[in-house]
């Protein structure tokens, strides 16, 4: 695995503002990582292909979806979600990527889940608080996010939470998971 064929072979896969956008998830995973014990490698891998198939038909991930066995329950919920489980199948099969850790942390950017590893929070995170995110309550969590991994997170799924409630869309059930899980954590 040579990481300057995979950036090609990622910003391949996407136009230019996404580039962009994962040029700043790798810096702000990186930091992450070194801020709170975790594998700053692991962390720009993960981060670099964490959005690998955002850009892909929506076809394309849906026959993905259905023949690769992917969770089914995508199918119904908001076709957003699904280029986390895909993006992470496509790096194994097309760029031979097994560590589970690191395939989990693309997999689960999205929703987050139960348990969040360290490197799930940090990739997660990141993807939130880049320098070019732009969004109501960024600064707050990008804020949280100097002291607590968990505290940020709740913020910015409660916040992903509300913006789907206003646009009267449902919820993947995981995300509701994930934020109960982290808010026990605090505990
Ligand atoms: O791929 P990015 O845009 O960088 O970020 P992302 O992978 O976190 O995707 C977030 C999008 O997914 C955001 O527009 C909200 C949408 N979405 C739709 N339904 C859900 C959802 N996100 C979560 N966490 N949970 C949902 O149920
Ligand atoms: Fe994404
Ligand atoms: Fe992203």
């Amino acid at each position: 695995m040579n990481l300057e064929v995979l950036r090609e072979a990622t910003r391949q896969q996407m136009p230019e503002k996404r580039w962009k956008h994962t040029l700043g998830v790798v810096g702000s995973a990186i930091k992450l990582a070194k801020r709170y014990g975790g594998d700053p490698v692991k962390a720009e891998l993960a981060a670099l292909l964490h959005d690998y198939s955002k850009a892909w038909a929506i076809d394309r991930m849906e026959i993905i979806i259905r023949e690769q066995n992917l969770p089914q329950d995508l199918l119904i919920y908001d076709k957003e979600l699904w280029h986390s489980h895909v993006g992470a199948w496509a790096v194994q099969s097309e760029h031979g990527i097994t560590d589970e850790e690191v395939l989990d942390a693309i997999r689960y950017h999205t929703s987050g889940r139960e348990n969040m590893t360290k490197l799930d929070k940090i990739v997660c995170l990141a993807d939130y608080i880049e320098p070019g995110r732009d969004f109501p309550g960024v600064s707050k969590i990008r804020e949280l996010a100097k002291h607590s991994m968990e505290e940020a997170l709740i913020t910015a799924f409660g916040s992903t939470i509300e913006v789907l409630i206003e646009r009267g869309k449902r919820i993947f059930p995981l995300t509701v998971l994930t934020r109960n899980d982290l808010i026990m954590q605090l505990k």
